[in-house]
């Protein structure tokens, strides 16, 4: 049976449209979402959108709408955008579903029966925009410590969950599973927070009303949080006997690192009460800025990241995003940056190796691979490097590490160039009797390609295809085993390679002015 594997982005707020920070957590969960399948995983990949709230009520009342409606319309935004991007996620759960509101009545009523529920009252700050409750200490010269915005003074009667009784269950958790909480430095941010003692927390409303009413008690809309969190069980039907094929729990929540709080304190805490297994990891990583500076509405630097994917391409933004950054720290997007990528690591390294590779076999063999003796020190040298950036970039994946595993691939392209530089494959062909050793050569250079072409495909989908069917591969490259490929032979001879137009064309530098 094939090992389940489940992971989730987080659901994204409807009042506001989809954007480069959005894509990246979606793209980067993409990528490893494709990269398990082709490693054999039965892989359950979640995203879907946040739509009750005050937030959201507010925003459909600015645009004269219903929420619904508002919602309606945004979701639309994320689902098409999440195609064009070429998203593979197995569903997608919107927490205006049957589905999701009948499992947080369920989920309640578990916490409830185990006695974690009370009717209280509640004042305290709220951060509207956040939808963060806040204690006078956390206000920052009393604003939103997090947006600067001003806050609100709240009082209203409220059900509360004891999130109090859960402060020493989760530091036992977080010291049992030294990696739930990654990256690292993360994880010592919210050890801290949580040694502080928690507070019971509100977990009801009723001061607005677009969101599920709380079993027997209507009047109260369950605080958004508590029904959000529970999308990653609701869209798996787990009360409903939709967990027999075991994705819960999830392999790895990857969010933003602004609602790791959320997922790495309330989520579990909850999920102890309604005696659910916890999620194996939780992954922040950072932030985007844009051209140095905090993307916002009111500077309209927002980046949308359909006309980013229309500009330079899907392969090339979807490579940018995961290789300029060390998934977990902050970045920036810059036209430059991702011109000089594409330039210089698509276009020059990786775009040229395939195609000078390409015309040589044309050039020399008329498009076909020969039979070769057995391979030389260099060829052998070359084999091995592709066998160990497979099980590098194995590692990197697993580990989130996405830049490092595109690395690693890198290397394995550059040397690759390497080779045929220092094989001078032009000057074999001046020698009949070097004929064999320039088959081996090119023999090589396309089996390394393959090898690149398969790693490259959680990435790049399609010019990893593209390269796949030149190469000759069968099917699709997103279809294929990477554990059922050996670099040597695996472009068998007899292969016709294919000429292709350049897989990453340069971008004119002058023309982004
Ligand atoms: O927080 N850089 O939804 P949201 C990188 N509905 N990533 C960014 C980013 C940036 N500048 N801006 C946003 C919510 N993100 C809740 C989640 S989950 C149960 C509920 C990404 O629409 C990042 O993944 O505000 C962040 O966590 C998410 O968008 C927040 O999306």
């Amino acid at each position: 049976m094939k090992k389940p594997f489940y992971l989730t982005t987080p659901i994204y707020y409807v009042n506001d449209v989809p954007h480069i920070g959005h894509a990246y957590t979606t793209i980067a969960c993409d990528a490893l979402a494709r990269y398990k399948r082709m490693k054999g995983c039965s892989v359950f990949f979640l995203t879907g959108t946040d739509e009750h709230g005050l937030k959201v009520e507010k925003a459909a009342g600015e645009a004269g709408e219903q929420p619904i409606e508002l919602a309606d319309r945004v979701v639309q935004r994320f689902r098409s955008l999440w195609e064009k991007l070429l998203v593979t996620n197995t569903d997608f759960i919107r927490t205006t579903e049957t589905r999701h509101k009948e499992a947080v009545r369920e989920f309640f009523r578990r916490v409830e029966a185990n006695g974690d529920v009370y009717l209280g009252s509640y004042e305290d700050w709220y951060c509207v925009p956040c939808e963060s409750f806040l204690t006078e200490t956390q206000l920052s010269g009393g604003a939103c410590p997090d947006c600067g915005r001003p806050v609100e003074k709240l009082k209203e009667e409220s059900y509360f969950f004891r999130l109090s009784r859960y402060t020493e269950p989760l530091l036992q958790y977080y010291a049992d599973n030294p990696d739930f909480i990654q990256p690292p430095s993360r994880r010592n941010e919210i050890v801290s927070f949580v040694k502080e003692g928690l507070r019971d927390l509100s977990i009801s409303r009723t001061t607005f009303s677009w969101g599920i009413p709380i079993p027997g008690n209507e009047r109260h809309i369950f605080y958004v949080w508590f029904d959000a969190l529970l999308n990653y069980v609701s869209a798996l039907g787990y009360f409903s006997g939709g967990n027999e094929a075991g994705f819960w729990p999830a392999d790895v929540h990857v969010i933003g690192k602004d609602i790791l709080r959320f997922h790495t304190v309330y989520w579990p805490a909850f999920l102890l009460s309604a005696g659910l297994p916890l999620p194996k990891k939780v992954f922040a990583h950072g932030w985007w800025t844009i051209e140095g500076k905090k993307m916002s509405k009111s500077l309209g630097n927002v980046v949308d990241p359909g006309s980013l994917a229309d500009e330079y391409g899907i392969d090339q933004m979807r490579y940018f995003l995961l290789r300029e950054v060390p998934f977990g720290l902050d970045g920036d997007y810059s036209r430059q940056a991702i011109v000089g990528r594409i330039n210089s690591d698509l276009a020059n390294d990786f775009g040229n190796l395939a195609s000078r590779t390409i015309s040589m076999v044309h050039k020399y063999f008329d498009g076909e691979i020969r039979q070769v003796p057995a391979a030389g020190p260099a060829e052998l040298r070359l084999q091995e490097k592709a066998r160990a950036v497979i099980a590098e970039v194995d590692r990197h994946m697993n580990g989130l590490a996405f830049n490092k595993a595109l690395v690693a691939l890198w290397e394995l392209v550059s040397m690759v160039n390497k080779y045929i530089d220092e094989s001078a494959p032009w000057v074999l062909a001046k020698d009949p009797a070097q004929s064999g050793h320039l088959a081996a050569v090119m023999a090589a250079c396309a089996d390394a390609l393959k090898i690149a072409a398969l790693l490259a495909a959680p990435f790049m989908p399609l010019a990893a295809q593209k390269l796949w069917e030149a190469l000759g591969g069968a099917g699709t490259v997103a279809d294929q085993q990477i554990d059922e490929f050996d670099v040597a032979g695996c472009v068998p001879p007899g292969t016709r390679l294919q000429k292709i137009s350049a897989l990453f064309p340069r971008i004119q530098a002058d023309a982004q002015a």
